[in-house]
């Protein structure tokens, strides 16, 4: 492709070092010319120990990292706001906990070049990925809704509530999102897949957090059906922006 820049979204709320090493990795394994920006997003509730870490890291390197506050609340709003300022070619999303493997975050960028019109999209569950220290009785039904979900929707994705992935940034600034809580990873990809729009899985490896706490809980997990059957019935013009159709 003629041209390709990287936006990079990390939502933070209680990641310290954590967040530094997502940013020191990132750095250390691209070029600056693939990358448009990294934007941090941040909420009311991000602890003040965050913002910290947050600001030294735009103070060391204020034409890269770009600070950006969400107005919609939870990880969908935070996300969400990101999509929004986006100004790539492309837009990759991430955490900040280090559970999404930025060592990866070179490949998602290689692949996206090769194929600037796809969504690539991080596996835990295909060959060479894993779960490290995951709690047993969710990763059985992770995998019974990954099994469900694939199957409702013709598609040999295999994990697709996990929210590491790069899209073709006027992809998603011209979808209309709805959800905010977790069940909005499940979105990202659910409604591109109603569009059309072709997918390419890579293989990852997910280590629990050594800091903080997930914002999802455990009951919180069953509300990733809602979304699920109601964009697999969704009207595609319906998933669209208004404005766009
Ligand atoms: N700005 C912002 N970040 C959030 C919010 N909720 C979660 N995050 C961040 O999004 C990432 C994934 O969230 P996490 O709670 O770890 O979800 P889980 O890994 O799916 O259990 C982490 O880096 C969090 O700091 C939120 O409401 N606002
Ligand atoms: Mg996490």
């Amino acid at each position: 492709m003629i041209s390709f820049s990287a936006s990079i979204l990390i939502p933070i709320m209680n990641e310290t070092f954590s967040l530094r090493e997502t940013v020191d990795i990132i750095l250390n394994e691209n070029p600056r010319s693939d990358l448009k920006e990294i934007i941090i997003i941040y909420g009311t509730k991000t602890t003040s120990d965050c913002m910290l870490v947050a600001q030294s890291l735009i103070t060391e390197h204020p034409d890269l990292i770009i600070p950006c506050q969400q107005s919609l609340p939870f990880l969908g709003g935070a996300i969400r706001a990101g999509f929004a300022a986006s100004r790539g070619t492309h837009t990759l999303m991430m955490s900040s906990d280090l559970e999404t493997d930025p060592v990866d975050v070179k490949h998602f960028i290689a692949l996206a070049k090769e194929n600037p019109e796809v969504i690539i999209t991080a596996s835990r569950w295909r060959k060479q990925g894993k779960f490290e220290k995951y709690n047993p009785v969710k990763l059985f039904l992770n995998w019974i809704f990954q099994r469900a979900f694939s199957i409702i929707y013709f598609t040999s994705l295999s994990d697709m509530t996990y929210g590491y992935r790069i899209f073709p940034t006027a992809l998603i600034q011209s979808i209309h999102w709805t959800e905010l809580r977790h069940p909005f990873l499940l979105e990202t990809i659910v409604k591109p897949l109603r569009l059309g729009i072709k997918t390419i899985e890579i293989p990852t490896i997910w280590k629990a957090r050594k800091e903080g706490e997930s914002q999802n809980t455990f009951l919180r997990n069953f509300e990733y059906f809602k979304i699920g059957l109601q964009v697999r019935f969704m009207n595609p013009n319906k998933i669209k922006n208004q404005s766009q159709n």
